[in-house]
């Protein structure tokens, strides 16, 4: 393979010497795949219709011209469907998509969470107390001298209620800015249940429903904000009841985590509910002396994707790498087994493990895959189907051959960054608050804050586009806020340890992250916390002096290396809750200018946050900063960044 094309693949040296061995071991992965297979040019930009059985409909742009009011009569699918309704449905089914994933994930936690209150669920117990009683208080629920067990029953129940809420609206929005919150009741999106916004968009792109694009876009707004402050709120705020807030924590990222003389089971998917039982599995006696008595020195867990941030985030257990990493974990020859449960799984692990010897495990009936073995996962027996697991994992250990590469590269990184941790870190434990971000975002020592977060697409160098983009954004000041696998990105590539804020980070922002002691880029968790950002940025405008709206803030989101709906999911809601949101590699609508001129212009009048697309980081990053100074001028702050070199005292001063 031409050294050119291979560093294209990645920009991780790790990832490379194992695509060079796939390479050798003759075992195709997602990056040959891509090459070999290009992308529809008319399904990528939106002008594809497949939702009825006299289509697929492929209505693109005549090939280098501009729209024409002839041609575009001429763009109509058979049922008269015009580009601009099939680009709006496509787009919105992405959203449900996106939003169903997350969402399911929230239901599936809520289930848990009642059967685990009502001791049906051993081995889980309430972690976070003082959560459950906060959110008792702020959902109406009796407290009085009701034990845990009897508020989390009430907890749960009316989580659960939220998925099919027919009326009214969903109980977090009263979480968002007063300002944000009539703004989404004027504009009618604000979501009643989870399910029902999902289902209506279902309906609504079904052949010959709605036809009006921008209707089409009200709905899924809707469905998006069902998700980042139903759904995915619902999934974070309960995990961290039943699992554990998390806490700063030293972890280690990158496959350098696999160990040779050890078991080396990987965790992978995105629900913690099997997890965190297969964490408590992995460290039991009778386990250990199981893998030693075959020969091996302990049993290592290590995580892929969010899964893998889920347990990182809690357990300090080490992450073995993001998305397009998940067959690479395999060609080490290293694992002994793969044990996922829903989402953003290859349906190539089997494949590919039988070039190995790894196990693949599926866990979910709602997620199997041909090739692997499925050991369902029971929240009732839970301790006793996450031994299964770690059995299967150890006495395949055996079986291991010798063709094996284990890369020397991992990197030390900070995570366990909740809301709740930021707060205390920054206001310290009896004046929690965000109150010394505000200030030196006013003072101008931090220019703004970005979240950054998303996946890997084989469509773009693996990992580039996060690096280059986070280390642009805090060269100039700006704080980085991360989730998912682009948080791992960072991690790799040594931005998540405190060290890096004098390495890479500007003057200012550098000061304030030396004299609090965090790294310029907070890993915030899985992608169903990317609600912790909503919850971060609204503590922002209540903390005061940066206006009363989340579209007042001077900050910018962006998924630089998006693939997945969920993706397109979070973007939606992050711009409808005023938040500008740059993505990069391709655009799903650009068959249709009006559809994209809507999303990227037209909804920053209607919300204040709006689309744009940029495939170049560094632009995409400079797109987010010119944003983020347009606020800073917009509040009267523009001219405070000043430059200075800081001495001892005045970084004390800081804080
Ligand atoms: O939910 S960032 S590739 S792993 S979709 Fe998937 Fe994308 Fe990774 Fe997590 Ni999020």
């Amino acid at each position: 393979m031409a050294e050119v094309e291979k560093n294209k693949k990645s920009v991780d040296t790790a990832s490379l010497e194992l695509i060079d061995k796939a390479c050798a071991d003759e075992v195709s992965l997602a990056f040959d795949r891509a090459e070999q297979m290009k992308p529809c040019p008319i399904g990528v930009v939106g002008s594809c219709c497949s939702n009825c059985g006299m289509g697929p409909c492929r209505v693109p742009l005549p090939k280098g011209k501009e729209e024409t009011p002839e041609g575009k009569k001429k763009r109509r699918g058979i049922c008269g469907a015009t580009a601009e309704t099939i680009a709006a449905r496509n787009f919105a089914r992405m959203i449900a998509g996106g939003a169903a994933a997350h969402s399911d994930h929230g239901r599936a936690v809520a289930e848990l969470f009642i059967a685990a209150a009502k001791g049906e669920a051993p081995g889980y117990e309430i972690r976070d107390e003082q959560k459950l009683l906060q959110l008792a208080l702020d959902w109406g629920i009796e407290i009085g001298d009701r034990s845990n067990q009897e508020i989390a029953v009430d907890l749960g129940e009316k989580a659960l209620a939220e998925f099919g809420r027919q009326e009214g609206e969903l109980l977090f929005l009263k979480r968002a800015p007063l300002k944000r919150q009539e703004l989404w009741r004027k504009r009618g999106v604000a979501p009643r249940g989870i399910d029902r916004e999902i289902v209506e968009i279902m309906h609504r792109t079904h052949a010959g429903v709605d036809q009006d694009y921008q209707n089409l876009l009200k709905q899924g707004t809707r469905a998006a904000l069902a998700d980042g402050w139903g759904g995915s709120m619902i999934a974070t705020e309960l995990q961290d009841i039943l699992f554990g807030t998390p806490a700063p924590l030293l972890g280690q990222v990158n496959l350098g985590v696999l160990k040779e003389d050890e078991v080396n089971l990987i965790i992978h998917g995105h629900e913690p509910l099997l997890s965190e039982m297969i964490v408590v599995a992995a460290q039991d006696t009778e386990m250990i002396e199981l893998a030693k008595s075959k020969g091996a020195k302990g049993i290592n867990l290590a995580g892929m994707c969010c899964t893998a941030n889920e347990i990182l985030m809690r357990h300090g257990v080490p992450l073995a790498g993001n998305f397009l990493q998940q067959e690479l974990a395999l060609v080490t020859g290293a694992v002994d087994a793969m044990v996922v449960d829903v989402q953003c799984i290859m349906e190539s692990l089997p494949d590919i493990a039988q070039c190995y010897h790894t196990k693949i495990i599926t866990t979910s009936p709602k997620a199997k895959i041909t090739g692997a073995i499925h050991i369902e996962f029971d929240e009732h027996k839970a301790m006793e189907s996450a031994k299964e697991v770690v059995r299967t994992a150890i006495e395949n250990f055996p079986r291991r051959g010798k063709n094996i590469l284990i890369p020397q590269e991992q990197h030390d990184l900070i995570a366990g960054f909740s809301h709740e941790t930021i707060n205390y870190l920054l206001g310290g434990l009896f004046r929690a608050s965000y109150r010394p971000l505000n200030d030196n975002i006013i003072n101008g020592r931090i220019r703004g804050v970005a979240g950054v977060v998303g996946c890997n697409n084989a469509r773009s160098t693996h990992n580039e586009g996060h690096i280059n983009m986070v280390k642009e954004l805090i060269k100039n000041d700006v704080l980085v806020l991360q989730t998912g696998c682009s948080a791992m990105a960072s991690a790799m590539a040594g931005l998540m340890v405190p060290e890096a804020a004098a390495k890479y980070a500007g003057e200012g922002l550098a000061s304030v992250c030396e004299a609090v002691g965090i790294p310029p880029v907070l890993h915030m968790g899985s992608c169903v916390d990317n609600s912790r950002i909503l919850i971060a940025a609204t503590a922002m405008v209540k903390d005061g002096g940066l206006g009363d709206d989340i579209s007042d803030l001077p900050v910018a989101g962006a998924a630089p290396e998006w693939m997945s709906e969920k993706a397109i999911s979070i973007g939606q809601y992050f711009v409808a809750s005023g938040v500008f949101t740059v993505f990069g590699v391709t655009w799903p609508t650009t068959g249709s200018k009006e559809v994209t001129d809507y999303l990227f212009k037209d909804f920053e009048e209607m919300y204040g946050g709006m689309w744009a697309f940029e495939p170049d980081p560094i632009k995409a990053a400079q797109l987010m900063i010119e944003h983020i100074d347009k606020k800073r001028k917009a509040l009267g702050i523009d001219k405070a960044r000043e430059r200075i070199l800081y001495d001892m005292e005045m970084r004390r001063d800081l804080i």
